[in-house]
């Protein structure tokens, strides 16, 4: 429907937050998306958004009025067809929703994600050891990529080979939440390929006996869920498991290497490491946006939006509202309370990986802040463009040990 025709009573804007100058940066619209009003309408898009935390949190929590199950994108699944099945867990509503979260609540228990540490800590040694030996690496590409990686597909119990088709799966993901521009089509015309070999390491055969894929499969056998959803949900870790941990470690990395202060709290107690990645995430979302569906003619703040459309949340902005995280929301400070952040999302949908993503993060922050002394850019970092993730695709550091 044309905006002519619709009773609009926000701001509406005609920014695009999915170009190429909003995603690299994107905070200068995310203040003006904040101060604009509690809820606006994006023109190009025909959607409602959100930008301060208070209404960004009060959406994700009421999954009755912002429903998932029309997709966490911009496409509406009652519209048009999905690129791909959709999410059992992410695109999907209670009572449905319940009971496969239920059941992957399970297999990534506290137990399971506690028998990982030592495996997990022994390999983000031995990398830290490599890496302030060379004097120098990249955040990115030989730290960030290379932990998970390693770790995250052996806790899986995913094929050896082919592992190469993981970031190119995630990256895929997260931009198809976007409008179909050239970031989605560019990465929609390579996906065939990696498609399937995703499916076919979803599948029984393909995965190790005592990894997380076979404990889905187990869940299958006990009648906790079906035989037909145990390879969707497998889907779920490999769309979802690998491309966040990657950026949100870059990210805390790089926003560590540019702060040092923040590096050298970090460095002389190496236990901060859980606090900085909460920090990090805050500062910097890997995950910036996610969208939702209106289910009935709704009132947020004063703003009347109708039943069917969407509404994109910024998780991102939300995390640096100076409403709720005061007058240096911008600065990142990794002795602040940043619990209350959006960044694992929040409500019945909120991360069901996080205590995998944390326990990562702190094994391989606290491995590095117990080797190296000085941490450094020795370059500016090279914004990574895709339309939900906000990360780097380079990031040059210089290291000394301590
Ligand atoms: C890309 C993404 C994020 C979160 C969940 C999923 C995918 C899923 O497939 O469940």
């Amino acid at each position: 429907m044309p905006t002519l025709n619709r009773k609009i009573d926000a701001p509406v804007l005609d920014a695009d937050p999915f170009d190429e100058t909003h995603l690299a940066d994107p905070y200068p619209l995310h203040e003006l998306l904040r101060e604009a009003g509690p809820v606006v309408f994006l023109e190009r898009y025909q959607v409602w958004a959100m930008a301060r935390h208070d209404e960004v949190h009060a959406s994700l929590t009421d999954h009755g009025t912002f429903c998932s199950s029309r997709g966490a994108g911009l496409s509406d699944f009652h519209k048009e067809k999905p690129w791909r099945p959709p999410s059992l867990l992410l695109e999907a509503d209670p009572p449905d929703h319940t009971v496969v979260r239920t059941a992957m609540g399970k297999v990534i228990s506290p137990r399971t994600v506690r028998g990982f540490r030592d495996t997990f800590r022994a390999v983000a040694e031995d990398l830290a050891d490599e890496l302030v030996a060379r004097g120098g690496f990249d955040a990115v590409t030989d730290l960030a990529e290379r932990y998970p990686l390693k770790v995250f597909p052996d806790a899986v119990g995913l094929p050896s080979e082919g592992r190469e088709n993981l970031l190119p799966y995630g990256a895929l993901a997260f931009n198809a939440f976007g409008p179909r521009n050239t970031l989605l089509e560019d990465a929609l015309a390579k996906a065939a390929p990696v498609q399937e070999w995703i499916w076919a390491s979803c599948q029984r055969d393909a995965l190790a006996p005592d990894g997380l894929g076979a404990r889905i499969w187990e869940a299958a056998d006990n009648g906790e869920i079906t035989h037909e959803q145990a390879p969707m949900l497998v889907r779920s870790l490999l769309s979802a498991g690998v491309d966040t941990t990657v950026y949100g470690i870059a990210n805390t990395v790089q926003a560590l290497a540019a702060n040092p202060d923040q590096w050298a709290r970090l460095r002389e107690k190496p236990s901060l490491a859980r606090f900085a990645f909460d920090e990090a995430l805050r500062y910097e979302s890997p995950v910036q946006t996610f969208f939702r569906t209106t289910t009935r003619d709704v009132e947020v703040s004063g703003v009347r939006i109708p039943e069917g459309e969407k509404v994109l949340l910024f998780l991102g902005a939300a995390n640096r509202d100076p409403r709720k995280w005061g007058p240096d929301a911008d600065r990142m400070d990794i002795t602040r309370r940043a619990a209350g952040h959006v960044a694992f999302g929040m409500g019945i949908h909120q991360c069901v990986g996080q205590p995998i993503a944390r326990l990562e993060a702190e094994l391989v922050l606290t491995a590095l802040a117990e080797r190296a002394g000085h941490l450094e850019p020795t370059a500016d970092p090279v914004p990574k463009l895709n339309n939900t993730l906000k990360g780097w695709s380079s990031a040059p550091v210089s290291v000394r040990a301590t």
